[in-house]
């Protein structure tokens, strides 16, 4: 449990609804009817899950079927609970289809470990006046964001701190595109109605970004805020204890829900794929023109890409920063496919011995 919370995900029943769950989650829940309740995981420790669910909050592990074909669940997925009453125990048994994935894309680690979050709707990528702005930065956040199915947003916080935050704000627009930039400083509470139309009831928000821009400090005043006229909250004292080591769920008032994660430390763009040509609109609209349907828009000849550039209709470092993206993603493809073929030269290895035991092959 993550102690650095006001209010934590509330303890009381909830309706399936105002958790996200919608047609799709029915109806692939339709064949677990009768033993079965279904639930959505709201933070993991290890082996022991959180999960909500219509009766309250409920601490479930993993079935040994789940566990043995390395389906892990991640915080926002809906799962299928199985409770023995004999012991008291509760089991996830399935994962539903998650609708959309946020994941890391960094190759070399676990598979399931790279799951950020699941049936994310919005991702606030947030950001702060100071150091951590940074426009190559929020590029790589937009192309994983836009490579999930979940729409970003980006938040520049702690505008308390900036001399004129509305400078920062066209800094940032110019990497954003269509991508809605929002000013707010989450200690004084400035701007935070703005993110009103994103935090709608039954719609799941996932905060990422560096650490310390203060998504913990936003999470803390958005669940004060709604709270604020039932409860009596003790002063948010600003004295940074909210680093955040869970990931975790949480259900504002008005039924919109929160996850807040660790800040990232890395961000690859092993999974990136399209995201990249998400992230750069105003580049993917003129690469269509280019000579070669597969142009780099480095040397080859007729880059129409390469000509906006000279003309100063597209920034250099726009288009610097999108080729280096795509040639690291590149990259990281081809490691994966090199690992993938070692591992598959090891089952050859062993299908052949035990090929050879059976029938004495010979090599
Ligand atoms: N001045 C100012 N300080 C802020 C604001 N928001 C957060 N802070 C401070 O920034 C520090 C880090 O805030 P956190 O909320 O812990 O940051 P975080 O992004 O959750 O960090 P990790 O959990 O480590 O990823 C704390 O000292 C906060 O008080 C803001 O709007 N203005
Ligand atoms: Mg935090
Ligand atoms: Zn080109």
């Amino acid at each position: 449990m993550n102690p650095d919370y006001e209010h934590r995900t509330s303890p009381d029943p909830f309706a399936l609804d105002t958790l996200g769950w919608d047609e799709s989650f029915a109806s692939a829940f339709e064949r677990y009817r009768g033993a079965y309740t279904p639930g959505r995981v709201s933070s993991r420790h290890r082996t022991v899950f959180e999960v909500v669910t219509v009766s309250g909050l409920v601490q479930a592990g993993l079935s040994g079927a789940l566990h043995r074909a390395g389906r892990m669940p991640a915080v926002g997925d809906f799962v299928v609970l199985l409770h023995r009453p004999e012991d008291g125990v509760s089991m996830i048994v399935d994962i539903l289809p998650r609708k959309t994935v946020f994941t890391r894309g960094i190759f070399g680690k676990g598979g399931d470990d790279q799951v950020i979050a699941a049936n994310i709707d919005t991702v606030f990528i947030v950001t702060a006046a100071g150091s951590d702005l940074n426009s190559r930065r929020l590029e790589r956040y937009l192309a994983i964001v836009h490579a999930s199915g979940a729409k970003p947003a980006i938040l520049i916080n702690k505008s308390d701190l900036a001399a004129d935050p509305s400078a920062l704000a066209e800094e940032v627009s110019s990497v954003a595109s269509e991508v809605p930039v929002v000013t707010i400083s989450a200690a004084t509470g400035s701007g935070l109605s703005l993110l009103d139309p994103f935090l709608l009831p039954g719609r799941t928000v996932a905060l990422i970004g560096s650490s310390g821009v203060g998504k913990s400090t936003l999470i803390n005043a958005l669940l004060r805020r709604t709270v604020q006229d039932t409860r009596q909250v003790r002063e948010y004292d600003g004295k940074g204890r909210h680093k955040t080591s869970v990931r975790q769920l949480f259900i504002l008032e008005n039924g919109a829900l929160v996850i807040d994660n660790p800040g990232l430390r890395e961000v690859g763009m092993g999974a990136s794929g399209s995201g990249i040509d998400d992230t750069f609109p105003e580049i993917r609209a003129l690469a269509a023109g280019c000579r070669f349907s597969d142009c780099r828009h480095e040397h080859e000849p007729g880059c129409v890409v390469r000509e906006a550039v000279e003309k100063g209709l597209i920034s250099q470092d726009r288009l610097k920063s999108y080729i280096r993206l795509n040639k690291e993603l590149a990259f990281q493809q081809e490691k994966a496919e090199i690992g993938l073929t070692r591992y598959e030269r090891k089952r050859w290895k062993e299908v052949s011995k035990s090929a050879r035991h059976i029938s004495d092959f010979k090599e």
